[in-house]
């Protein structure tokens, strides 16, 4: 074993972000600073001595190296077994049932998920624990501690492991199980939908498109939907991994999932369209001529996934992140079912999935999952669209029409600006927490302002309380403004501004997004002050 000393472990004090740590691929490439992480994690969890864990990447740029070096640092730290994905590739949502199917200790997954790709773009790595989900506060906050003091890593000098095909292999006494990165994922998917009813929809002639988006996806969609469940051929398209994500961004939402979305407006459009992200974890639902938010998509797969084999029984409950529209929230209350509002971040479902108290969770960001796993899951979003369409026999718009006519309709949109200087954007976060107890009650563009407040988390399962989660503001129209700093960006700071507005069952529904909220957003864009404290209104991004 070679233990390699750092004079200062190369950090500079980046706290634990919404989703592990991410930075530019060449600051990853720099000696010793994966490995100085990677260690830190084997220190935060008490060592790594006899310990099993399961590793896999999206596939970008640095993820093959990245895994031979986890290996060499998982075998000289006395790692008993590492279960990889064939040529180092695994989903988050497959990293997370790996880990629990097989009791693994802990597992890294090796993505920045929807950041770009490439020895230019973004790199990340995430710790995600036995129960197969994300590192919670807890954990993440140790590993900080342990990466601020961190001396020198353990090693090995040995050659690399074969990842090329499934089988095993031996680095020093530890043993590496290469996998099929789908294989097990499908079983899974089998016991919760029927597949049947689903293969016999492709039959009758329902047609689809499937964007990977050049990312993970790709290899389990072909797998499931073109070969398993008979969708032809070209369902699935940018199906095969590629280091650059094809010089995109694999991230599923109407902006950078362009194509997909003209298809899916045009004259020939398929019946139905979804894409994935980078890891595979989050979802985009499209139907012909309509697009479906991502809060409509929790809430409608809330209302019917007892029309799933897996979720026959009912839900017990229903998460959703802050931000997140409450569209869930109303289906919730109608079924009599638990709902909780957490702060962003998957993290924070992983408690109430465990103690039963959620089944179904969701982000406004696309991440949509169950516990079936304890990460979002793209193509499980997929299936479950699938199965319920295959069900009711009913189109994507009636579906969504039929639901704003049962609970109304939360009007939706995200506004990101982006690379804002971290300075500029401390000083939005400051100019409304300084007006937080004085809103209520005062019209800001017509609006009236009835809540305001910095959102709090108290966990109600081990307690633990999160402060800091993001501002909200609550209009009495039934509008609603949050504001807060995105937690995954790699260059300078990202303010995302969500806005929503209730239409209740029988108001008017079918207004454009834009419209709906312009009320909502002009108190926003004043309260915020934006146009002077960071120089601009329109953001670079609207999903
Ligand atoms: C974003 C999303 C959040 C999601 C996170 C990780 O975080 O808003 O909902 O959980 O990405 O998703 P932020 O802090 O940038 O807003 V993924 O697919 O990158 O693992
Ligand atoms: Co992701």
């Amino acid at each position: 074993m070679q233990i390699v000393t750092v004079s200062k472990g190369p950090f500079d004090g980046q706290k634990p972000g919404t989703s592990g740590l991410r930075k530019k691929t060449r600051v990853f490439m720099e000696p010793g600073y994966l490995e100085c992480f990677v260690q830190s994690v084997f220190n935060a969890i008490g060592g790594a001595q006899g310990k099993s864990f399961v590793v896999g990447g999206d596939g970008r740029f640095f993820n093959k190296d990245a895994i031979q070096t986890i290996l060499r640092m998982a075998a000289a730290n006395g790692a008993a077994r590492v279960i990889v994905g064939q040529g180092g590739l695994l989903s988050t949502p497959a990293v997370s049932n790996l880990i629990r199917q097989r009791g693994t200790d802990g597992g890294l997954v090796l993505s920045a998920s929807h950041n770009p790709g490439g020895i230019d773009a973004d790199f990340g790595i995430k710790y995600n624990i036995a129960n197969g989900g994300p590192a919670p506060e807890n954990i993440t906050a140790g590993i900080f501690e342990q990466t601020q003091t961190i001396t020198s890593y353990a090693t090995l000098d040995t050659a690399d492991a074969d990842l090329g095909s499934t089988g095993t292999a031996q680095i020093g006494d530890m043993e590496v199980e290469i996998v099929d990165p789908v294989t097990d994922y499908q079983a899974l998917m089998e016991t919760l939908f029927d597949f049947d009813k689903i293969k016999a929809l492709f039959a009758s002639g329902f047609t689809m498109r499937f964007d990977a988006m050049h990312a993970v996806t790709g290899p389990y969609a072909k797998a499931i939907l073109q070969e398993r469940l008979g969708a032809p051929e070209g369902t699935v398209i940018n199906a095969v991994p590629s280091e650059d994500f094809g010089k995109g961004h694999p991230d599923p939402n109407p902006v950078w999932a362009k194509t997909l979305m003209d298809e899916m407006m045009s004259d020939t459009a398929p019946d139905f369209g979804a894409a994935s992200d980078g890891d595979g974890d989050r979802n985009m639902i499209v139907g012909r001529g309509v697009y479906v938010t991502p809060s409509d998509s929790l809430a409608l797969l809330a209302a019917n996934a007892h029309l799933a084999p897996g979720y026959k029984g009912g839900l017990a409950g229903v998460a959703r992140s802050m931000p997140t529209s409450g569209a869930s929230d109303r289906v919730a209350e109608k079924l009599g079912i638990n709902s909780f509002e957490t702060p962003t971040g998957w993290k924070f479902f992983g408690n109430l999935l465990d103690a039963g108290k959620a089944t179904l969770c969701g982000e406004e960001s696309a991440g949509t999952g169950s516990d079936h796993v304890r990460e979002k899951d793209g193509l499980w979003a997929v299936l479950l669209w699938l199965n319920i369409l295959a069900e009711t026999g009913k189109s994507v718009a009636e579906m969504l029409n039929d639901h704003w006519a049962e609970f109304g309709r939360n009007y939706y949109s995200r506004h990101d600006y982006e690379a804002v200087p971290t300075e500029a954007a401390n000083a939005v976060m400051d100019h409304v927490t300084g007006q937080l107890s004085s809103l209520p009650g005062t019209t800001a563009a017509g609006a009236e302002v009835s809540s305001a407040d910095s959102f709090s988390y108290h966990d109600p399962v081990d307690g633990s309380v999160s402060e800091n989660q993001g501002l909200r503001i609550g209009f009495a129209s039934g509008g609603r403004a949050v504001l807060r700093l995105s937690g995954t960006g790699t260059e300078g700071a990202t303010l995302r501004v969500y806005l929503e507005q209730y239409a209740a069952p029988g108001e008017d529904h079918g207004l454009d997004a834009e419209t709906a909220l312009s009320q909502v957003r002009a108190a926003l864009l004043q309260i915020a002050d934006l146009q002077n404290l960071i120089g601009r209104v329109d953001p670079d991004v609207k999903t």
